[in-house]
């Protein structure tokens, strides 16, 4: 009887210990990073992840900027052509992106996980339009659609170090340009009419352009809690059809995890985004609009983010992030960040 009792203690013990050990909520990143692990030889995972993110009010630099003084005060690039007011007539109020992300990954081998990430968008965009030449009256509102098939990435993530505390891998890939670059819109013009025109820059599906990726991913694991940090660019090596290149973009990440109720982690993030403006022009996107200007896209953001992650020995995992900006320099007004979520669920086997 005692020794059946050692033997069900030693069992259970060696379960419970086996359970405990063989999966951890913050072995991944929090749910926002992309390619921020690396698998196995002959291991698949699949995932999709939800990421709306909202927009609101002008601001200009470092401080607001009202859509009456934008309407009075900024002067419209294209003021020189005919039937084009002096500045801005049209000013957005508010935007709202939502992305549907499938990603896979596989490895071939220890050192290669190949990951492929397509993405679906939903952008809406509202606005305010002023009557006329001049002046702060306002004629109406109105707001715009577009949506479609994003740019997909392919990305080779390279394994440099693996320890039983660390790791660190190389992000090399490139993205296709599968988004489409003439999205049209209806819009409200300052004399009343409802001309549809080309969507301004921002409300297009893709760059146009076959672009490099690169990054570097580093994490570090103790008992209960991890930390890790990562670098990723998106450059862009081309002019697109249309004429114009998007500004390359780069992105520096620092996260600290902590495990709790075994399965589960909670994280904290700090990112630094910055995006140059665009080069060049789309000669049919042209009004008295701040979107229409590519000089008005350049950002330096600093976002925080409080993440929680679940994750199941069977490979189902979980993840939710909530991201708000505490800093950030926008370059001509443009519509300032108001939050990014992601709400991620990943299946791996
Ligand atoms: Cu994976």
């Amino acid at each position: 009887m005692r020794l059946f009792l050692i033997i069900t203690v030693m069992f259970f013990n060696s379960v419970t210990k086996e359970t405990f050990s063989q999966v951890r909520a913050d072995d991944h990143a929090p749910i926002s990073i992309m390619g921020d692990h690396y698998h196995e030889a002959g291991e698949f995972m699949i995932s999709y992840r939800y990421m709306p993110m909202t927009m609101k009010e002008s601001q200009l630099g470092t401080s607001k900027i009202s859509s009456d003084l934008i309407a009075s005060t900024i002067p419209n690039r294209f003021s020189s052509m005919e039937g084009q007011p002096p500045t801005l007539r049209i000013v957005p109020t508010e935007m709202t992106m939502n992305m549907h992300m499938l990603g896979a990954m596989f490895a071939p081998t220890d050192w290669l996980t190949l990951m492929v990430m397509i993405n679906k968008l939903e952008n809406e965009m509202s606005h305010l339009t002023y009557k006329g030449m001049m002046g702060t009256t306002v004629r109406g509102s109105f707001t715009t659609q577009t949506s479609g098939i994003g740019d997909t990435k392919l990305s080779s993530l390279i394994r440099v170090r693996e320890t039983q505390s660390d790791r660190l891998h190389i992000t090399a890939g490139i993205s296709l340009p599968t988004g489409e670059l003439d999205q049209t819109a209806t819009i409200l013009n300052p004399m009343g009419m409802n001309p549809t025109i080309r969507a301004p820059y921002g409300m297009q599906l893709g760059s146009g352009t076959t672009d490099v990726i690169g990054g570097l991913t580093y994490s570090r694991f103790y008992d209960s809690w991890s930390w890790g940090g990562q670098w990723l660019s998106t450059i862009r090596t081309d002019t697109n059809d249309e004429g114009y290149t998007l500004g390359d973009e780069h992105r520096i990440n620092g996260w600290y995890s902590r495990s709790f109720a075994s399965n589960f982690s909670w994280s904290t993030r700090l990112e630094y985004f910055d995006r140059a403006k665009i080069q060049g022009m789309d000669s049919n996107i042209m009004g008295p609009v701040q979107t229409a200007d590519p000089d008005n896209y350049g950002a330096k953001i600093i976002s925080i983010g409080l993440g929680l992650n679940f994750a199941m020995e069977n490979g189902h995992r979980i993840g939710l992030e909530y991201l708000v900006p505490i800093h950030q320099d926008l370059e001509g007004p443009q519509l300032k960040l108001e939050n990014q979520m992601t709400l991620g669920y990943q299946f791996s086997f």
